[in-house]
């Protein structure tokens, strides 16, 4: 079953690997350019300050790791990898303990590396899962709190990196730190299925109203901001060693059944890893895929129009130059080299004339080529579309739609020759992945 596992994994990274450069050609970002071949599932924990992040990481590797407490006290991201002598590093250093996959990170810049620390620990947990503690998110006067690197860049790129994502909340603060919500509206949208919303500290609940009230206003705040149809699920859940109920506190047993489901669900990393490189996989894939059948048929037309275009003012600076060598032979007599050279120049005039004119049409017909994306879409697509899979790719479409529209009215086109030849192959590798992905299940 593993080493099934792990030549799917080979499979999708080589994949990867073979068509980045087309990726490129085309303006597309792969969510997961690297998939380490048998890699280990990662967690992320994010949330507002002091929302128990760095003492539920301790709890689940039973022992202090992390720092905790009631002052911020997370001020970079650490991530906690397994290893036999334990150690720290610190800054870009800190990158080359990381697997390939981390790579991504050093776009963010020398601030935010100076942010991040690898601990390597060595705790049983950690052989089958790496954790990310982060820091906490706090509201400054101003608005969200200054940082001096691109926060909601790195949460985006570390959630889609990650198996799972949890986000916690505090009791006393449910939702409402605006750079929380910021991060959930923007940083984690498409990467909903991975989330998971812990309400922690439950055991500091006063009463079952006092639960009922802060539960309500979680679902309150989470509704406003996640765009999807159904609420993610909400754990209630505490760190530590079991606890009795407080003096007119709830009773945790069923709070302890959820702390258990949980801990299922963070020990059974591995399945998720696997489920996840496979939908992104997949997703990348036909990502790529919609996007060059879509700029192929835009790059197409476009060719055509700078033909005619093209086309149209060669006769006319033929036109120009025929009709003032014509008009000078009469004066000059037939032979006359000053009516050739005359000629000449007359045409060259003309073609220069009408060079803006040329490249006025074609931005302007690229302009009108990025707004019809989503009829060329529905065309090229008809019949797929036709016999049901639209669900699937529709989602797909709308993730890229944007950006597509901007590549074709924007970006300097170098594509391949044999564009769709090539996106048969892409289609063909997806479709391997697929099939090796079905046969390790
Ligand atoms: N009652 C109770 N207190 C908790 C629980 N988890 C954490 N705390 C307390 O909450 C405070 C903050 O905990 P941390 O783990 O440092 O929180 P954090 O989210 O890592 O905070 P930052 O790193 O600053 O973002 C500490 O004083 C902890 O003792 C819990 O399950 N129950
Ligand atoms: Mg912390």
């Amino acid at each position: 079953m593993e080493q099934k596992m792990n030549d799917f994994e080979s499979l999708a990274q080589k994949a990867y690997a073979r068509f980045g450069e087309l990726a490129k050609r085309y303006y597309y970002k792969f969510k997961r350019p690297v998939v380490t071949s048998g890699g280990v599932p990662c967690m992320l924990f994010l949330g507002n300050h002091s929302s128990g992040k760095s003492s539920m990481i301790n709890w689940l590797l039973g022992g202090d790791v992390q720092d905790v407490g009631l002052a911020p006290t997370d001020d970079g991201f650490t991530v906690i990898v397994y290893g036999e002598t334990e150690e720290e590093v610190c800054g870009p250093a800190a990158l080359a303990r990381l697997p390939e996959e981390f790579d991504g990170l050093k776009l963010f810049g020398a601030d935010f590396l100076q942010r991040l620390r690898v601990k390597v620990r060595n705790r049983e947990l950690l052989r089958s899962v790496t954790l990310i503690d982060s820091p906490g998110m706090i509201d400054s006067a101003a608005g969200t709190v200054n940082r001096s690197y691109d926060f909601e860049g790195v949460v985006r790129h570390l959630a889609e990196l990650c198996d799972m994502v949890f986000f916690l909340l505090d009791p006393d603060k449910p939702g409402t730190t605006g750079e929380s919500v910021t991060v959930f509206s923007r940083c984690l949208s498409g990467v909903e299925f991975k989330l998971r919303v812990l309400l922690n500290k439950c055991d500091a609940f006063s009463s079952l109203y006092d639960f009922a009230r802060t539960y309500g206003t979680v679902c309150w705040n989470l509704a406003r901001v996640l765009h999807t149809k159904d609420l993610p699920k909400i754990w209630t859940v505490y760190s530590g060693e079991t606890r009795e109920t407080a003096n007119g506190g709830v009773d945790l047993t069923d709070f302890n059944r959820h702390r258990d489901e949980f801990l299922a669900v963070v020990h059974d990393a591995a399945a998720r890893r696997r489920d996840n490189v496979f939908s992104q996989a997949l997703s990348d894939f036909l990502g790529l895929s919609i996007r060059m059948c879509v700029v192929n048929h835009a790059s197409r037309r476009l060719c055509t129009f700078r033909i005619a275009v093209l086309s149209f003012c060669a006769v006319i600076s033929l036109a120009a130059g025929a009709l003032t060598w014509q008009a000078l032979l009469s004066r000059f007599g037939s032979g006359s080299v000053t009516a050739a050279i005359a000629g000449v120049a007359a045409a060259c005039l003309g073609l220069a004339a009408t060079w803006p004119l040329a490249r006025l049409a074609v931005y302007l017909q690229r302009q009108r080529l990025s707004g019809t994306v989503d009829a060329t879409f529905e065309a090229e697509y008809r019949s797929s579309l036709a016999v049901g899979t639209s669900d699937n790719l529709h989602q797909a479409w709308h993730a890229i739609r944007e950006e597509t529209a901007q590549v074709i009215r924007e970006a300097p086109l170098r594509l391949p020759f044999f564009g769709e030849f090539r996106r048969r192959q892409l289609d063909s590798a997806a479709a391997k992945v697929f099939a090796s992905f079905q046969k390790g299940v």
